[in-house]
């Protein structure tokens, strides 16, 4: 995946008018979207057809799949039938349940972003005990794309030192959880970032803020 400015929003808002708002103001030095489901439950998956219907962004659908392989599969099936042309699934849940996530994506020549170690506190708990394992079973499996925290520095360039240089690996954590855009792109091919960018007043400012640093 190709993403313009190395930087992909988190468009976590509530209600369609909003969204098409700030993705109006931002299309010019954006190219690609994370649609989660913050705005998935308030206003429907046509969320992402019309996203996609109305401007030329990439939709990555952050969904974090964790089921079992054949519900996994359904999931991943309404989500590209709709348009998005990426999800992101769980990796703790095991090498069947990635499958099935990468074999829909294959039908619909979608992709997959393995989820290994999350961003926030709460995830040394215990998920970060596993992410190098669910890292390397990513590789194992042929994954591509991977999703690393920009909130443990340390930990990003471990996750990249497994899946190799030539994996793509977005990064949330930037910005509101206290991340940094340069450091976290000096491991990562794009950074995620939601609050920072339109929680603030000027949206288009906030962005071209993060830009000038990269
Ligand atoms: P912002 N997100 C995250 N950490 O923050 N998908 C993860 O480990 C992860 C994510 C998402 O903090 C989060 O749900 F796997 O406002 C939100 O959509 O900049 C975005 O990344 C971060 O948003």
């Amino acid at each position: 995946m190709k993403v313009k400015n190395n930087i992909i929003l988190a468009l976590d808002v509530m209600n369609m008018k909003e969204a098409t708002e700030i993705c109006e103001k931002l299309e010019k030095d954006l190219d690609t979207i994370k649609i989660g489901y913050p705005l998935t439950l308030a206003e429907g998956l046509e969320a992402v057809s019309e996203i996609k219907e109305t401007f030329n962004f990439k939709v990555i659908c952050d969904y974090k799949v964790a089921d079992i392989p054949a519900t996994n599969s359904k999931i991943c099936n309404q989500t590209f039938k709709a348009g998005a042309d990426a999800i992101i699934c769980h990796g703790f849940v095991g090498q069947d349940s990635v499958q099935a996530c990468a074999d829909e994506a294959g039908e619909f020549n979608a992709e997959v972003f393995l989820l290994t170690e999350m961003s926030h506190p709460g995830a040394k708990l215990f998920l970060q005990e596993n992410a190098d394992a669910i890292a390397k079973m990513g590789v194992d499996m042929g994954i591509k794309n991977y999703v690393a925290p920009a909130t443990r520095i340390n930990r990003l360039k471990e996750i990249r030192e497994i899946v190799g240089k030539d994996a793509f690996i977005i990064s949330p954590g930037v910005g509101k959880q206290g991340g940094d855009v340069k450091e976290t792109l000096t491991y990562a091919n794009a950074a995620i970032i939601g609050r920072s960018i339109y929680e603030s007043d000027d949206s288009q400012k906030a962005l071209k803020d993060f830009i000038s640093l990269i």
